[in-house]
């Protein structure tokens, strides 16, 4: 308990009780950390306005599409008003459209390959160096990844390039961030059931694929990312920046 008394966090990527962020979320307040939240567009304010309001009627809420600079400096702007700085942040946004995660990545359009980079991975960058600077006393920045930034995933297609691009990022964003204590990593989660994964043609099978050839013999749990997420915002990770922490049962070392 409380290993995170006395921090404030900025949560970017809750979208409803399911997603990754929420679970991070709400393992960092069970530690004791004092949050913020941002949205994407208005259909998800009163979702997260109702999960963050568990908080407190005074926790932050604010939009962000982080493809556009002003909402980001927006957001920085309010929590800089607020708290003065921060401790905490969680990058757990992704986006391609549709098309792109269907058919073969040889047809992806420039557009998409635009379009995912920029949001799911510049983002990282421009959230990093908006954030630095309230850092005064230190920092960890996680990012959620998946196994498709290095290994082939049929159909994750373009959104594989731009997890391999978001943990170069973590990676290049260590060397810089480094001498003020600022760490950067990234959490490459298993497949869980979230509003991101629903409508994913053939996901169930791959939640099943994963309990067959994982060592743990099953999925992992939004709780066990939570925990990874409290581990690496923790002093027990002060020596730990540039990774990509594979939290998915096990299921990345295997070879076949
Ligand atoms: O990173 C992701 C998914 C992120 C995502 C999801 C969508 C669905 C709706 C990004 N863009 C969009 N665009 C939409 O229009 N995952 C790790 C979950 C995921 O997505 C897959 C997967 C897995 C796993 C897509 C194809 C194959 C596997």
């Amino acid at each position: 308990m409380s290993l995170l008394a006395g921090k404030i966090g900025l949560v970017f990527g809750v979208a409803n009780k399911r997603s990754i962020a929420w679970a991070i979320a709400q393992a960092w307040a069970r530690e004791g950390a004092t949050l913020a939240f941002t949205y994407q567009g208005e259909r998800l304010k009163e979702n997260v306005a109702e999960l963050a309001g568990t908080f407190g009627p005074d926790t932050l809420i604010l939009p962000c599409d982080v493809s556009q600079d002003e909402q980001i400096a927006d957001v920085f702007r309010a929590v800089a008003e607020k708290f003065g700085k921060l401790h905490l942040l969680l990058h757990s946004v992704a986006f391609a459209p549709r098309e792109a995660l269907e058919g073969e990545f040889i047809n992806t359009t420039r557009e998409a390959f635009r379009v995912a980079l920029d949001v799911s991975a510049y983002s990282l960058v421009a959230l990093a160096r908006a954030a630095a600077p309230l850092m005064t006393e230190g920092g960890s920045i996680i990012a959620m990844s998946y196994y498709g930034a290095e290994k082939v995933v049929p159909h994750y297609n373009v959104m594989g390039v731009a997890k391999a691009a978001l943990e170069a990022s973590a990676r290049y964003l260590a060397y810089d961030l480094g001498p003020k204590k600022i760490r950067v990593n990234c959490i490459s989660a298993g497949p869980v059931n979230t509003l991101a994964a629903r409508g994913i043609s053939g996901f169930t099978h791959m939640l099943k694929h994963y309990e067959e050839h994982a060592p743990l013999k099953r999925n992992v749990l939004p709780d066990e990312l939570g925990a990874a997420g409290v581990f690496l915002a923790s002093d027990g990770a002060a020596a730990i920046t540039g990774q990509t922490l594979y939290v998915d049962c096990g299921y990345q070392i295997m070879g076949m």
